[in-house]
């Protein structure tokens, strides 16, 4: 399998998340990729490419253009309004307030963000940009004719919304490369989603749309991040009404009954028969996952990957989530040797 990889992503390495009150190393690291890197080449992967330009005709049509302008232009805001610190978000337009862009970074950072644990530093807008890019290249080498790839992303994607950054997330990969396999001859697209946390972005991006199924398996809204999406009952509305499939589940979750969901959802993709599958890939299910709940071994990882390949379907593997830094490599690269032996 080719891997789309650039060293573009340590341009976005926050010092603080807010985590328990507490500004602390934030979770979401350099040091994953290189794991993961590691691992991939100690099972023989030998194909790594930089991705292409970014084309962001595409992106522009998955994200707000007010939005993109703000990604583009929060950092320098930032500095000028004499901030030292990373640019946090702290005020948020809840229940009862207005709903329009403010004029200072401060508040402009409120009305576009979900969760308010990200910072922004100097170099976040280009490494979400390299993010996207590696995203659309392995999408553009699928669409070419290639069954698979793996598209190591990060920052990850899954969180953001057309107009919404956090939970990590800035540009939203996996939807810009189903949204690329749309413009490239596609008529219909599946993602599924099996990083833990739910893909509360993807969802709201397609909600409305039934050229792309979007199926999630993730922690109960209850008790998991993002607490406000991803409830059984949300199935889409308008055209979209059928097309958006969540399988939340309680803390404690196993593989046999996380994977009896993905049996579910891979039922749900084989119905719609899309012509091309986006995994949005999250490692985070791992039993020993410091920020999460369920309880996939190292085993159940390699299990599910031929699941995926079961399906038949020209599949891009897109990086989201996955905390437990040293397991990171062995979960995610045996995902795609189980789907590569699958
Ligand atoms: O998939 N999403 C994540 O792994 C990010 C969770 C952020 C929790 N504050
Ligand atoms: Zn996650």
């Amino acid at each position: 399998m080719r891997v789309i990889c650039s060293e573009d992503h340590r341009k976005h390495f926050p010092k603080g998340e807010l985590f328990g009150g507490q500004l602390v190393r934030p979770f979401e690291c350099p040091e994953r990729w290189d794991f993961i890197m590691g691992r991939l080449k100690d099972r023989g992967f030998n194909t790594f490419e930089a991705p292409s330009p970014i084309d962001m005709t595409v992106v522009g049509q998955i994200h707000d253009a007010g939005y993109l302008t703000f990604l583009e232009t929060s950092w320098p805001l930032w500095a000028a309004a004499g901030f030292e610190g990373e640019a946090l978000p702290t005020v948020i337009p809840a229940r009862r307030m207005q709903q329009r862009e403010p004029d200072h970074i401060d508040g402009k950072l409120g009305y576009y963000c979900m969760a308010i644990e990200t910072a922004i530093t100097p170099g976040t807008w280009d490494a979400a940009k390299a993010s996207a890019a590696i995203a659309q290249t392995g999408q553009k080498i699928i669409s070419g004719g290639e069954r698979s790839v793996f598209a190591l992303c990060r920052p990850p994607g899954h969180h953001a919304a057309s107009d919404l950054f956090g939970g990590y997330c800035f540009l939203n990969n996996a939807a810009i490369a189903a949204q690329g396999f749309l413009n490239d001859g596609a008529e219909r697209v599946a993602i599924l989603d099996v990083d833990f946390h739910h893909g509360n972005g993807t969802q709201d991006i397609f909600y409305r749309r039934n050229d792309v199924l979007f199926v999630s398996l993730h922690g109960q809204p209850q008790d998991a991040f993002p607490h406000f999406l991803g409830y059984a009952d949300e199935t889409g509305a308008g055209d979209g009404e059928g097309y958006n499939v969540n399988f939340p589940m309680a803390p404690g979750t196993p593989f046999a009954e996380w994977g009896a969901a993905l049996e579910e959802g891979c039922r749900r993709i084989a119905d719609y028969a899309p012509d091309a599958l986006v995994i949005s890939l999250g490692v985070d299910t791992y039993e020993k996952d410091p920020i999460s709940f369920f309880k996939l071994t190292q085993e159940d990882f390699t299990t599910y990957g031929g699941r995926i390949a079961a399906m038949g379907l020209p599949t891009l593997f897109v990086m989201e989530g996955g905390y437990a830094v040293e397991e990171i490599g062995i979960n995610t690269v045996n995902v795609l040797t189980g789907f590569e032996n699958g």
